[in-house]
């Protein structure tokens, strides 16, 4: 013990041996030092290896704060882009759209809260690009070519998207941000077909996703390169300072209706491309305003969308997005 150490030492003939005083003095000291240093060591090499492990510098966490949004190169690697590509083919390929006209468009709120949409927040569901069907309800184009995207639980229901989603990586980033209790809310593949992929209108995910506080982030992955020609996202850098504008929610008598607070328009002429390469992802505050136009182009562009939130905030019911009982949000 550091008492026996300092005081009185025994030898095993009983003769007291005292050690010579300048040299007690210094064990004294470390004795006395000993244990707050030790805490105080012990808490740097532990913020050292958090700040190691950190996935964002201060300077990222600076921009994302004053920007609204984030841009970080070759996040995930090729392989991993093309495995969820695959994996998402697959999914089409086993879907059978009989019978199924719920289409999703931000043009068309009421016509999206039908009972197939409302129903999606744990389910594994496909929604149709607007411009899929003639007008006597038949495909324009293969069932391959007219999806718009998939939603909303991929992370949790399938093995592909749950080993994507659920990475020491994204874990990180989204600790770095300052989710210290995360919960994967809601995941969507976007298609973003070659010549009909519809436009995405500016909003604000808060818009679809609040929780109180608003502690959500959203994360947009890019499984090929996104340029203007193929639709890439555009941001509003800053515009997440300008407050929550509305809220998409559960109408009382059934359907959804969308609640607004502010409706004056987006400053669009502050909207800026974010063109990236695959691999790509791009973080996103939950007030960020961004938006995609419509890609005429032959090529695709092909996303995958994250939605993290903090446990500790609350999540409304009357957020159009819900899940049922026996199938609760969960962490990394
Ligand atoms: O990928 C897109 O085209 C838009 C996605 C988007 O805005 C969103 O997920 O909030």
């Amino acid at each position: 013990m550091v008492t026996a150490d300092v005081s009185v030492l025994r030898t095993h003939r009983g003769r007291d041996i005292r050690a010579p005083r300048k040299k007690r003095s210094l064990r004294l000291k470390v004795a006395l030092y000993s244990a707050p240093l030790r805490v105080v060591l012990i808490n740097l090499s532990w913020k050292l290896r958090m700040l190691l492990r950190m996935k964002l510098s201060a300077a990222q966490i600076a921009a994302y704060d004053s920007d609204g949004f984030l841009v970080l190169e070759d996040f995930v690697d090729g392989t991993s882009c093309d495995r969820l590509r695959a994996r998402a083919a697959a999914l089409v390929r086993d879907f059978d759209p009989e019978g199924l006209v719920s289409i999703f468009s931000t043009h068309e709120q009421t016509r999206t809260s039908d009972e197939y949409f409302l129903g999606s927040g744990d389910q594994i569901r496909f929604f149709f690009e607007e411009n899929a069907f003639h007008p006597d309800g038949t495909l324009r184009q293969s069932k391959e070519q007219s999806i718009n995207k998939i939603g909303h639980a991929l992370h949790d229901l399938d093995l592909v998207f749950d080993k994507f989603s659920r990475t020491p990586e994204i874990e990180q980033l989204v600790s770095d941000l300052g989710i210290d209790d995360p919960l994967l809310l809601q995941s969507m593949y976007i298609f973003k077909q070659p010549r009909i992929g519809g436009e995405v209108t500016c909003h604000h995910d808060a818009t679809f996703l609040y929780t109180e506080p608003l502690r959500l982030v959203g994360l947009w992955f890019a499984l090929e390169d996104a340029t203007i020609e193929n639709g890439c996202l555009w941001a509003i850098s800053g515009g997440h300072k300008l407050g929550l504008k509305s809220r998409f929610v559960r109408a009382e008598g059934g359907g959804t209706r969308l609640e607004v607070f502010d409706d004056a328009p987006w400053p669009d002429e502050k909207l800026q491309p974010l063109e990236v390469k695959k691999g790509t992802v791009i973080v996103l505050d939950a007030l960020l305003p961004h938006l995609s136009r419509e890609n005429r182009s032959s090529r695709s562009r092909q996303a995958y969308t994250l939605h993290v939130i903090d446990a500790s905030a609350h999540y409304p019911a009357n957020n159009w997005l819900q899940r049922l009982a026996d199938m609760p949000l969960s962490g990394f």
